[in-house]
């Protein structure tokens, strides 16, 4: 049986981790695609040279032309620009508007069985605008965000109550943004709800809302240490823990930028909320109850995208 195909759309900083994770974990062969020159062909050819030391079988290849990417299993894009220190995600919307008509014509006309995920930003209109270019079924497009911005939390969780961050699960929702939802009644210490630890004396309520913002600020964290762009390991390993769901069927409960028609009482819109993720692509949005503050929290969260989509709609005519 051959290989399964993984195209990368954008082989930049997370693109280029993207490949080697790809690579390392043998998920199938990579092909990465970028407009600059030389820079998908030079990353393509440095991971294959690893591939003699770690001991993987990966077929990695870097192109200009969308042609190379025909028949891709999984399509993960991250095309177009990171913001830089003082930017917010939003700042982005125009240029990579422009950046998701071509990739999502490019994935339209050679690779329309991928599953495709989006990371560019502002991430729930970019991943929404993706799939009107492309015209591929709903169910087939998704946004990554929410594994991320869980893993965040939990790195966080794990620090305060200095256990294993294998112990802590969590769960963040709503859109990708100043307005994300951590939810710290669904996140536990092997089953055991934070209210519950707060209740147990494990931290204070004032500790966990820092611990919250942090999470919610966890991007421009980075963003300011780094000063030249934005995160990128901890974002490309969550897409790969995406793609690996697919491509293994191994029907996973992640959160990520979904469609959502009729779940949490939206009606066809992109943004983060609890999936099943399988050989079905999104199999199912999982609709979880909401307590009075939580709804409160995702409705503004919605909002905050529905202005992002309407602001794609007024610059690009298409898509109104
Ligand atoms: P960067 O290292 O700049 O890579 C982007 C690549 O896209 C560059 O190599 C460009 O040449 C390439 N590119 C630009 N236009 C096109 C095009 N039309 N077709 C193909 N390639 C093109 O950025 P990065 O990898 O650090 O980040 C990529 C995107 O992910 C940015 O929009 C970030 O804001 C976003 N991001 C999202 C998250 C989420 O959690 C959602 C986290 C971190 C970064």
């Amino acid at each position: 049986m051959a290989r399964p195909k993984i195209a990368l759309i954008g082989a930049g900083q997370i693109g280029g981790t993207l490949a080697h994770l790809a690579a390392m974990k043998e998920l199938g062969d990579v092909v990465l695609f970028d407009i600059s020159e030389g820079t998908p062909e030079g990353k393509a050819l440095d991971i294959a040279e690893s591939g003699p030391s770690e001991g993987f079988d990966a077929k990695l290849k870097g192109t200009q032309d969308y042609a190379d990417i025909a028949g891709a299993d999984v399509c993960i894009v991250t095309a177009g620009v990171p913001r830089k220190p003082g930017m917010s995600r939003d700042d982005l919307l125009g240029i990579n508007l422009k950046v998701m008509k071509s990739v999502g014509e490019g994935i339209r006309d050679n690779a329309p069985n991928a599953f495709v995920i989006c990371i560019t930003n502002p991430l729930d209109a970019m991943v929404w605008a993706l799939r009107e270019f492309s015209g591929l079924p709903h169910n087939k497009v998704c946004g990554m965000a929410g594994v991320l911005d869980s893993a965040r939390f939990r790195h966080f969780l794990s620090e305060e109550f200095k256990v294993s961050m294998r112990d802590v699960t969590a769960f963040v929702l709503g859109g990708h943004g100043d307005t994300m939802v951590p939810l710290a009644r669904y996140s536990t210490v092997a089953g055991i709800p934070l209210p519950d630890l707060v209740k147990m004396g494990w931290t204070t309520q004032e500790r966990l809302d820092a611990i919250v913002q942090r999470t919610r600020d966890g991007g421009a964290e980075i963003v300011g240490l780094l000063k030249t762009g934005s995160a990128f390991y901890a974002p490309a390993t969550s897409a790969i823990e995406m793609a690996e769901a697919y491509l293994k069927d191994q029907r996973r409960l992640l959160p990520c930028a979904a469609y959502v028609d009729g779940a949490f009482g939206l009606k066809g819109m992109y943004v983060g909320v609890p999936t099943i993720i399988g050989a079905g692509g999104i199999e199912k949005v999982v609709d979880i109850k909401l307590d009075k503050d939580e709804q409160v929290m995702f409705d503004k969260s919605v909002d905050a995208v529905k202005g992002l989509v309407e602001a794609c709609k007024g610059i690009d005519s298409s898509l109104a």
